[in-house]
């Protein structure tokens, strides 16, 4: 698009949503600049729709103008996904006036919510009504549904939930031309064709802009119980899940691993929290076990202390606290969760968002974190994940005292390398739960068989021709 249309742009978009919902001046750093602070953009606008048929004709005007599209939720993507680049040509969708609860079907389990619902409203709104919306993550006080399913978003209860994917019956949806494909029907079986639901979770605003979703809900638990224990090493975390499956069954919730390093950087930059063993220099890693169903609290209470008393015999166990409350538990929670923004704290860093086969992560952390030691003498290593569904955030730091910008500089690309090739070697995903994004689209092109590729890029370019939706985001054309 050339200079002289952006005004008449402009303009349309301010007729379609109102001149106040489309930012062009002052601060806009809450849309330009990702989570990470890994990148600053610059926004020709950004737009704020109130509405589907808002949505739809804020897309029609941008596709007249050839004026790409970036969607944006919470801004809470890991992996740069939903901030401008620095062109100054892309405008933010952003949908955060979206966030309205269309209604809960309480016989059909499901909910049906607009895109830029925060995802703890969500949660709030489902506990209110008596049931449970089961997904979550460190960021849900402002990621968005929308955000969630774009990214099929995972977080801490997968183990028995499943992912964003798993919980969603339907999606309505705006398409790069402009058009609305309402499919929020709740249904549970519906084979008519490709799955185009499917299609849309987990591709990033580039396909096309979620306008709302129907999420399936769960009975709340009748009692929720957490455990956090210290491990004498990741092998014995392993073994402890295997008997956590074993013993708990469909009750096991949550199942998370926390290296030392990870959980000291919690204690340094948030000394009100309490993070139990992390002055015991003898524990390695520490997990994180949650139990939670509809047996009464006796009963669960009991059969989740046997397991703990059997793990303690096995010397799986070293030692272990169980909250005796909710309040408790979710002090336990908290603590876990602070880890990415204590490292956020700490200064910039890499992430390796990964998966690995549960019973290979010990050979494959032993391995790799030698490997580090040996190539980048000093790197710390903040190891810690969603252990339950063999993902690990396999995250570096520069060395202690060391210019966090430079290092980046001077071997982010080699670390990962590094780890992205140990990763491939013992059959894993450099891409478990944070997308791709803008940050790894080179890692896809290296990482993803080249069949693969090629029908995504089919895919791509049949849905949206103009390349108008979150272009360069995941793929390159
Ligand atoms: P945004 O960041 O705004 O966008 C993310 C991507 O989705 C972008 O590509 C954007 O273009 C696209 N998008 C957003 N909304 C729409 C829409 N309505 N239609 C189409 N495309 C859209 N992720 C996990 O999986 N598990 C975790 O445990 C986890 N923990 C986190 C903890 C913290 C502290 C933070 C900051 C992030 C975490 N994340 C986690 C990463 C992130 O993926 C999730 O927070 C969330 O899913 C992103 O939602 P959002 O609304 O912020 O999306
Ligand atoms: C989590 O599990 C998130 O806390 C963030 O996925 C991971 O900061 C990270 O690397
Ligand atoms: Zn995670």
């Amino acid at each position: 698009m050339n200079d002289d249309e952006t005004p008449g742009l402009l303009d349309a978009l301010r007729r379609i949503v109102g001149a106040n919902h489309v930012l062009t001046e002052g601060d806009l750093s809450a849309w330009e600049q990702d989570w990470r602070r890994r990148v600053r953009g610059k926004a020709l606008a950004v737009v704020r729709p109130a509405s589907t048929a808002e949505v739809a004709a804020v897309v029609k005007a941008c596709a007249a103008a050839g004026t790409p599209i970036v969607p944006q939720g919470g801004n809470t993507s890991m992996a740069v996904g939903g901030v401008p680049d620095d062109s100054g040509r892309e405008i933010v969708l952003s949908l955060q006036r979206m966030n309205a609860v269309r209604g809960i079907d309480q016989a059909n389990l499901t909910v049906t919510v607009e895109a830029g619902c925060v995802l703890q409203v969500l949660q709030q709104t489902a506990e209110q009504a008596g049931f449970l919306f089961p997904l979550s993550l460190a960021a849900e006080g402002s990621c968005t549904i929308g955000g969630n399913l774009a990214t099929n978003a995972g977080g801490t209860q997968v183990v028995r939930y499943g992912n964003a994917r798993d919980l969603c019956l339907g999606l309505e949806v705006v398409t790069p031309h402009g058009e609305i494909w309402e499919g929020t029907t709740g249904l549970r079986k519906d084979n008519t064709g490709y799955d185009l639901r499917d299609l849309m979770i987990g591709s990033e605003g580039t396909l096309g802009i979620i306008t709302a979703a129907t999420m399936k809900l769960y009975p709340l638990p009748a009692a929720t119980l957490t455990a956090w224990a210290a491990v004498p090493s990741l092998q014995h975390a392993v073994t402890l899940l295997g008997m956590a499956h074993q013993r708990l069954g469909a009750a096991l919730t949550g199942f998370e691993v926390m290296g030392r390093f990870a959980l000291s950087l919690v204690g340094r930059h948030m000394p009100q929290l309490r993070v139990p063993f992390v002055e015991n220099e003898d524990v390695p890693y520490c997990v994180l076990l949650e139990n939670s169903d509809s047996e009464s609290e006796d009963h669960a209470r009991s059969r989740f202390e046997a397991l703990l008393e059997a793990a303690f015999d096995d010397g799986c166990v070293s030692d272990a606290v169980v909250a005796e409350n909710l309040s408790q538990s979710h002090q336990l929670w908290h603590a876990r969760e602070s880890i990415p923004l204590a490292q956020a704290e700490e200064g910039l860093n890499i992430k390796h968002d990964i998966s690995i086969a549960v019973s290979r992560i010990p050979a494959f952390v032993a391995e790799t974190d030698a490997l580090l030691q040996r190539e980048v003498p000093g790197v710390r290593l903040v190891n810690f994940g969603h252990l339950g569904d063999g993902n690990l955030h396999y995250n570096v730091q520069a060395p202690e005292g060391g210019d966090d910008r430079s290092f980046l500089a001077d071997h982010e690309q080699r670390i990962n390398t590094l780890v992205y090739d140990a990763v491939e070697k013992f059959g894993g995903s450099f891409s478990a739960e944070h997308g791709i994004g803008a940050l790894k689209v080179d890692e896809l092109e290296k990482h993803k068989p080249a069949a693969a590729l090629e029908m995504m890029r089919a895919i791509k370019r049949a849905i949206d021709p103009k390349n108008i939706l979150n272009p360069g985001r995941v793929l390159r054309l």
